[in-house]
Parts: C-alpha cells; structure tokens; sequence
C-alpha cells in the first residue's frame, strides 16, 4: 500500500508489491528476455553485484483481467525516471524518484496483459534534479505499485482544506470527478467526515474530462490536530448511481491551522518551537526503499531524542512517512527536489515545476506538512537565481496559499531572494567548516536580517542546517574534527546558541543518520558517506546522540512548560 491506511472500500485495489522480471539493459522496447527477478520496492543496488549500477533496466510483470476494465496504476515512487508500457504500448512517462504518479489505461480488453517499465538512473541533460550530489540517486521501483479498477467515472481527488473559527472548524472540500469514457455522466458526489454527511450534489463530468466540486463544512466540533495530541478524522468521498456507491476515496485530514505572525510560527494559533532534524531517506543497503518499519523506529528514535520536527532533505517523501509524521504528530518541512543544482540544465524548468506541483497535489492532506520549502542552497545571490526563487516560492503559494513557504539558504549577508519567503531558514556550519563561535556569527547575520535592505527584517528563522561529521567508532582524546568526540562538542554548542535563542523558531540537526552519496564526493566524505548522523546508517547511535538528548530534554523543559 502506498499509505498507511486503506483508502478504498468498494474500488477494486491490487498490490504489485513482490516479484518483477528484471533485466540490465537500455533496450528502447520492452525485451523478451529478463535474466533474474526483484523483490519490489526496493533499490537495484540492494541487489548483489548491482550495488554500484547506474543505468537503465526493465522490470516486467503480468496482469490478468476477466473482463474489460479501466486501470488505474499507482506508483509511489520510481527512481528516477520510469517509462511504462502495456504490451509493447508506450502508456506513461514520469520522471523524479520522490513523487507519486499514475498511469491510467482506459478500457483495457479482458485477458493476459504485460506491464513493464524501463527504469533509468544515469545522470546528463535529461536530468536537472538527479545529479551527482552529497546523497545517493538509486534506481528501482523503490516505493509501493497499486493496480486499481476504477468505473468509468471515478473519484481523483480530495483536497481537505481545514480553517479555525473560534473553538469549532470550518472544512473547505475539494472533490475531483474524473471521466474516463467517451460520454458525458453523472453521479452524485456525498462525503462523510467528523460524523458529518456533506452532500456536494450531481458531478456531470464531460468525455473524458475532471472537474471538482467543491463544498465548504463549518462549525465542525471536532480535535484540533496539535503535535502533543495529532487528532486525525477520515474523509470518506463515495460516488454514487442512483443509490448504489460506485467508487470511493478515503483520505485523513488533521484539523490544525499554521501561520506566521511576526516573527512567531503558530500551529491553532499559538507560537511553536520547532526541534528535529534533516533525515535522507536512506538505509544500509536498501538505500532510498526504506521499509515502513524503519520509518517508524526512526520517528521512535526521533521521538526519543525529544524532537518534534523533520525536514525531508531534499526532496518530497514517501507518503508512508508523511502518514506516521501525522500520526506521531511531527511537524514536517517539505521540500521540491533541489540540493545545490544549476538553473541553467535543459530540463530544470520543466521538472522543478513539475516536481514542485506533484508533491503539493499529492501531500496537499497531511497535517503534518506545515510549511513548503524548494531549492536547497541554490543560486540566491545573483539576481537571475533569486527570480528563480520567486517563481518555485510563488508556485508553493499559489498552489496552497494555506501553508508557509521557504528555502534553505546558505548564502548569509549575500542573500536576495529573502523577501519572497515567508520564514527565513539558514544552513550554517561555523564549527565545521568554520572554526567560527555559532552565537557570534549568528548575532551578526540577524543584525543584518533586521535591517530593511535583508528582504527577511521581522520574519521568523529556522536553523536548517547545522552539524558536524563523525566517523562511527572513531574516537579520539584529541576530539578532533570526524571524531565522535568533536561531534558531541559540536552539536552541545550549537543546540545550546539555536534551542535557546528567542529569535531562532525552529532547529533541525544535519542530519538524522549517515547516507550514502554518489562517487564525485569521495574526496571530502570518508567511507563514501555523509558522515553527519547522530546515528549510522543503520541507526546505530554515536556519542553525540546522548548529547542531542541532553540538549532537546533542556529546551523541553525551558520551552514546552
Ligand atoms: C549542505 C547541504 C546538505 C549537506 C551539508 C553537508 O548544507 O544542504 O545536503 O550536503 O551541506 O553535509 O555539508
């Protein structure tokens, strides 16, 4: 499944999680001949002997229908460009390994049929967001496959928009009927929520058309969603022909509201403190195909270090997570997929906008997501690249003017895209790469940020970005730099000067754990890895996790009374 909960009761749901045919090569049609099988999701490099493999592959599997129907494929994630085929059909094309997508195959004859993908993770100009870079572009199906028979006419969407109105809700909805057929229909559009029938009326949808009909709730007595108590309430569509449901669509919504006043973050209204860290998907040997296990423990852990926040370095996660960060009530910072890439590649027009609209329609729901953010560290200082921020920052508004909008900058006094945001975020790293006091470079660049001529004077600041490498099980008197030792001085001065300063609203760890990276940065990341973790790749703890606790349990204490 591609959630964590079901979100069909009568449509017709199959999982092709398990054995595909599987086959090296970078044939242009599907290949007759596959050598072995995987066990999807999961990476190719977790397979023995392709552990370094970067290039293109088939996957094949069968699908067998008794009848003619409409399919509907779902794929959460193919890393990092999938093009799909039914028989020798070319039937979809979807590139970016961190966002969903579906192929829809409209009147599919009854009987034997053949889905294979070709899967490609080589860098070049046709891939402006996957490139060699500080975490690992792997290759695969790496997240969940869904085979769904949908009716003719059937329900695409459901956008759950919750406001506060004093004590009680108000809920906008949002429902898209799409209509697969060549006919116009109708149906008759009915959703349930907080106990709550809300009946949006007849969807007459043109051939081969979507439309959405929207209808707004209010005075909803229901649990806010908060981060000590994350409340969650299904949002159940059902289409309806005559009186017999047809299809349904289940979603959850977490009824909770966040702003930015001042220099202040609010979730329902009140100033937030946010604590966490960065976290790559990424683990061990399964790389970017981190099972839902492991995404449980490492909330677990994060819970356990007194964090309440995570940022999805650098790109949109798997929704499993986002369902978990719901219902372990984590805030999340989510981002488009950008780390430190150029404006100036053939597609990144294209597939930044691609990538940044994906990951809005498809997490629109979580209640977790409490702000958007897109193009770590990029071009922020010329002003050509802080006019690309505008536009990736406007898109995020546009699309959901309900949630704040940021960038990870690394870019200091020389910063000019500063007033396209909504809460200014910093990458600093003045005890690493620097040998600088974290409290005083922080004071000098927040003297600069209230001056007029910033673009960020009186909005709130998040420390992104922080941290400091250590080898596992190096250890050292000398506490040097990439012992654990030095991380634990490291991190104690930093969460000291960022947890505590009350112009500071939020701090996030670089990073969770330790991940693989791709070949170029061999020179300056020992072990072929981001070192960076508070725990390894396989979620063991190094010494400064005691610390982290240490300092996390002290702004608890401080903060949260
Ligand atoms: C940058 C970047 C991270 C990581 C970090 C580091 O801030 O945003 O992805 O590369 O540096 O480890 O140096």
């Amino acid at each position: 499944m591609l959630r964590t909960f079901a979100q069909h009761r009568i449509r017709t749901v199959a999982s092709l999680d398990g054995w595909w045919d599987f086959t090296l090569g970078d044939a242009k049609r599907p290949p007759r001949r596959y050598d072995r099988q995987l066990h999807c999701p999961a990476t190719w490099e977790s397979t023995p002997g392709l552990e370094n493999y970067r290039g293109v592959a088939w996957y094949r599997n069968a699908v067998s229908l008794d009848g003619q129907a409409n399919l509907r494929l779902l794929f959460g994630g193919v890393s990092h460009t999938a093009d799909v085929y039914l028989g020798d059909a070319h039937v979809g094309h979807h590139y970016d390994a961190f966002t969903p997508f579906e192929v829809l195959l409209p009147a599919t004859k009854a009987g034997d049929h053949t889905l294979s993908l070709r899967v490609d993770n080589t860098f070049g100009d046709h891939s402006a967001l996957h490139k060699e870079n500080d975490y690992y572009t792997y290759g695969g199906i790496t997240r969940p496959v869904e085979l769904q028979i949908v009716p003719d006419l059937y329900l695409a969407a459901i956008y759950a928009s919750p406001s506060r109105r004093g004590k009680s809700w108000d809920l906008e909805l949002s429902v898209e009927v799409a209509n697969l057929s060549d006919q116009a229909a109708t149906r008759r559009v009915v959703v349930e929520v907080a106990d709550q029938i809300v009946d949006l009326g007849e969807a007459n949808v043109p051939a081969g058309e979507v439309v959405a009909y929207q209808a707004t709730v209010t005075r909803l007595a229901v649990n806010p969603w908060t981060m000590q108590s994350p409340a969650l309430y299904e949002v159940q569509a059902v289409l309806l022909d005559g009186d017999e449901p047809v299809d349904d669509l289940i979603d959850r919504v977490g009824f909770r509201e966040v702003a930015v006043r001042g220099k202040k973050l609010l979730l329902n209204g009140e100033p937030i403190r946010l604590r966490g860290f960065n976290r790559h998907e990424d683990y061990a040997q399964l790389g970017c195909a981190v099972p839902k296990d492991v995404m449980v423990r490492d909330l677990l852990q994060m819970q356990d270090l007194g964090c309440n926040f995570v940022r999805t370095c650098h790109y949109p996660n798997d929704m499993r997570f986002l369902d978990l960060c719901d219902e372990m009530g984590f805030a999340v910072w989510e981002e488009s997929h950008a780390r430190n890439i150029p404006f100036d590649t053939p597609m990144f027009d294209e597939q930044m906008e691609t990538n940044t609209r994906e990951m809005v329609l498809w997490h629109w729901n979580h209640p977790s997501i409490l702000m958007w953010g897109c193009l770590n560290e990029c071009d922020s200082v010329t002003k050509a690249g802080a006019k690309v921020h505008e536009r990736v920052l406007k898109q995020l508004k546009d699309l959901d003017p309900h949630r704040p909008v940021t960038f990870a900058s690394n870019k200091d006094v020389r910063d000019l895209a500063l007033k396209h945001v909504d809460i200014v975020s910093w990458n600093r790293y003045d005890n690493w790469y620097g040998s600088r006091d974290p409290a005083e470079a922080l004071k000098e660049v927040l003297k600069w940020l209230d001056s007029p001529r910033s673009g960020g004077k009186g909005k709130p600041v998040i420390m992104s970005e922080f941290g400091a490498g250590a080898i596992p099980g190096w250890r050292a008197p000398h506490r040097d730099r990439w012992t654990e030792e030095y991380q634990c001085d490291a991190l104690d001065t930093l969460l000291e000067c960022y947890l505590h300063h009350p112009r500071i609203c939020g701090a996030a760890i670089w990073q969770f754990c330790d991940v693989r990276l791709t070949k170029a940065w061999w020179q300056t990341r020992p072990r072929n890895m981001n070192n960076k973790g508070v725990v390894d790749e396989y979620r063991r703890p190094k010494l400064a996790y005691a610390t982290v606790k240490r300092k996390m349990h002290e702004a608890i204490a401080k903060w949260d009374k």
